[in-house]
């Protein structure tokens, strides 16, 4: 009973003014203060401690993490080679992130621990932060450097001055939105609704060939609500409007390309992160990144079909505190089903990816005899590399979004996460089960 138990939550106030925190600290900081639910996830961390007054003060820390409610997973002292009675020890605990955050400061500052020196807390961070609602979404507009037209000289925009500060413009309202904004206005200029035009004639050419029906249907749709039509640019906030009427899907304005984990995040709560500036008009018909004509004309469509939205929510549940080599997976099969997917219909092969739907020329090499084709297996497909420079030499082919999102759920299952995932659309919030 006389040890420090009075060290709980109880650190010094004075002392807290000119410390910085680790990085590892930080880490515990940011994911322990999204929610309650963040602060209670169990953690992991390795200490290691010098104790310059000799075991007596392994008792107290022992003490403390037990005070803290955490749990001691490996300990090992020896005498460190500094002198007699100094001691090195390696202390592996589990504790809610709360906590560790709390018993690390008490490590670093009490008093009570004059004697002690945290030399590293190696905080593993197993389960990445995620989002759990859909406002947490305002934290998830990390960007790629890649193929920007500030950084990539071979950018159709990159020695377009003009063009440059256009995009800043449209990249700030992304930036600035907030959950439960409407989706800011964009006046498209002249040039920006000719690029439009360009594309938007040639997708109605190749489309009653090519497009698949669910993708047909739903482009009826949106031209029978004048939010597709030839001569402008549809605005993100109507088609949001449009997509919630059918599938509950909405639209976040996105500035650029996202980090896979921060775009895949999003479908979970069946949003979907638009672009919403126009590719450079020297080139209507390439772009190097998404553009908001490659959203619309590509993705728009069959986010309105139910069982295709239902597809991509799964692709993002199972994004929600995947690790890296899992989230590379989920891109991959994104890559070669909602980007560059085709199917069967009637014995035909027609294209539901958004990336051919919206660029004649790679349909047109898609369906021709040059490329490879294979059918849709996770397990596969998951692990074959691609490029994004140019047109595939590979294709994967669904029988139908259907078996698609059959055979994608029994592969999820075998990734290694601890935990569940469910969406309620009425609180759109994940709801996290505990499978452990
Ligand atoms: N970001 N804005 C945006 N749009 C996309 O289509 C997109 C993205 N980031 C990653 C991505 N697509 C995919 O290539 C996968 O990595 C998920
Ligand atoms: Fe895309």
């Amino acid at each position: 009973g006389q040890l420090a138990d009075a060290e709980v939550g109880g650190i010094d106030g004075n002392a807290d003014d000119d410390y910085t925190l680790t990085e590892e600290e930080v880490i515990l900081q940011n994911s322990a203060s999204e929610s309650p639910e963040a602060e209670q996830a169990l953690q992991q961390a390795a200490l290691l401690l010098r104790l310059r007054d000799g075991m007596g003060s392994l008792a107290r820390i022992l003490k403390t993490i037990d005070n803290y409610k955490g749990c001691v997973q490996h300990l090992e002292t020896r005498p460190s080679n500094a002198n007699d009675i100094q001691f090195d020890a390696l202390i592996k605990v589990s504790m809610s992130r709360g906590n560790l955050l709390q018993l690390i400061r008490s490590l670093r500052q009490s008093t009570a621990f004059a004697g002690v020196d945290l030399i590293s807390d190696n905080v593993s961070s197993k389960t990445p932060w995620f989002p759990r609602h859909a406002s947490d979404l305002d934290n998830c507009n990390h960007l790629m450097t890649k193929y920007e037209p500030e950084l990539d000289m071979n950018h159709p925009g990159f020695a377009d001055k003009e063009y440059r500060a256009r995009r800043k413009t449209i990249a700030e309202i992304a930036f600035g939105y907030k959950y439960g904004d409407p989706i800011p206005h964009i006046v498209y200029t002249e040039t920006e609704n000719n690029t439009w035009s360009r594309v938007f004639n040639t997708v109605l050419d190749l489309m009653p060939k090519h497009a698949c029906r669910e993708y047909k249907a739903a482009f009826s749709k949106l031209q029978g609500d004048d939010i597709f039509v030839p001569h402008r640019i549809p605005q993100l906030e109507e088609v949001s409007n449009f997509l919630r009427k059918h599938t509950g899907f909405t639209l976040r304005p996105a500035a650029g390309l996202l980090t896979a984990r921060d775009f895949l995040a999003s479908l979970a709560f069946r949003v979907f992160q638009s672009t919403q500036y126009v590719r450079h008009n020297n080139s209507p018909f390439h772009t190097p990144e998404p553009d908001c004509i490659h959203e619309l004309l590509g993705h728009i469509p069959l986010l309105a079909d139910a069982s295709f939205a239902q597809f991509s929510q799964e692709i993002g549940l199972a994004s929600l505190g995947a690790s890296d080599a899992e989230i590379e997976k989920l891109s991959t099969v994104y890559w070669f089903t909602v980007e560059f997917g085709l199917c069967k219909e009637n014995q035909q092969l027609k294209a539901y990816g958004a990336a051919l739907l919206s660029s004649i020329g790679e349909l047109l090499h898609a369906l021709s005899d040059k490329p490879e084709l294979r059918s849709f297996e996770p397990a596969s497909t998951s692990v074959q590399p691609y490029q994004d420079q140019e047109y595939q030499p590979i294709y994967y082919v669904a029988e139908s979004f259907e078996d698609a999102k059959d055979k994608f759920r029994r592969w999820v299952s075998t990734m290694s996460r601890p935990f569940e995932v469910r969406f309620n659309p009425h609180t759109e919030r994940v709801e996290v089960l505990d499978s452990v």
